[in-house]
């Protein structure tokens, strides 16, 4: 599968984040849980450097929970706490405060440690920040290095937040890769071919869960094109005028009911062993 981005507006936004490192002292790497190597932009070892850094595995109400385990203590093993995460429902946020706390260590000469957010987009950044901003006591007000419109966020005693995250690329030179975060919902609409990653998709569930589209859709197991050609007919989908089944919109329902977690709890890249 082939992914396209914005190679202007990334290449800007890696520049203003190597200058915010400047001024952190913990970085705290947002990845989605169901894809924990795919999720993960290449350059960011070389960019975060010694500092110290929290791996931050979000959106783990979608992943499967032995995997989610087995992507944790390789993190461990790699030399990096790793926080298991569902943003939108608050839950391991209390943890990832007291990893950020505990990681940044005492206050030195007076001033809290400060943190900031990092990952490619759709991991959910945004939806931590809210939540740890959440539990914020004050607004300590523009810094130098901070961008017009951002600010450090006081987050309990000891650290401070950047209230806008650092948003990195994500990897588009395999077309594994590609499919996984077009499936995960990482990736615009525009920049993957829908039909092609939903007849993708329909083959990795046939294989790893075969039971999955029959009891969903009510398809009988067959060839990829003939299991959406099924859902669009399940569905009522169907093109104007000639009534053919509708691949396109078939693939739209496939997508977004797997990204929701309709079809189950999937993790795509397997855990590594070593
Ligand atoms: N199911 C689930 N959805 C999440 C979670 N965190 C974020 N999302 C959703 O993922 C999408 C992207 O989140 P956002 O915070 O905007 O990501 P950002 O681009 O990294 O800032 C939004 O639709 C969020 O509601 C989570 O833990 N679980
Ligand atoms: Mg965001």
């Amino acid at each position: 599968m082939k992914g396209q981005w914005y190679p202007g507006h990334m290449a800007r936004t890696k520049r203003v984040v190597k200058d915010l490192l400047k001024h952190v002292d913990v970085v705290i790497e947002v990845i989605d849980a169901r894809v924990p190597a795919s999720s993960r932009n290449p350059d960011v070892d070389a960019l975060v450097g010694g500092k110290r850094r929290i791996i931050a595995m979000n959106k783990a109400d979608l992943a499967a929970v032995a995997e989610t385990a087995r992507w944790s203590a390789f993190f461990a093993r790699q030399g990096h706490q790793a926080v298991v995460l569902t943003a939108t429902e608050g839950k391991g946020i209390h943890e990832l405060a007291a990893a950020v706390q505990a990681s940044a260590g005492a206050r030195a000469g007076g001033r809290a440690r400060r943190a900031m957010l990092l990952g490619i987009p759709n991991v959910g950044k945004s939806s931590l920040i809210n939540r740890l901003v959440r539990r914020a006591k004050t607004r300590t007000g523009a810094l130098p290095g901070v961008t017009r419109g951002q600010q450090w966020v006081r987050v309990g005693s000891a650290f401070e937040l950047l209230d806008l995250p650092g948003t990195l690329p994500p990897r588009l030179n395999d077309p594994d890769v590609v499919f996984r975060l077009a499936v995960t919902g990482a990736l615009e609409a525009g920049a993957f071919d829908e039909v092609e990653a939903a007849r993708k998709l329909i083959e990795y569930l046939q294989s790893e869960r075969p039971e999955v589209l029959q009891e969903r859709y009510g398809v009988a197991p067959g060839s990829p094109q003939g299991v959406l050609d099924g859902i669009a007919a399940a569905r009522g989908l169907l093109r104007a005028g000639g009534g053919t089944p509708d691949a396109t919109r078939a693939a739209q329902v496939v997508l977004s009911e797997f990204r929701s977690g309709r079809l189950g709890r999937f993790t795509l890249d397997p855990a590594p062993s070593a």
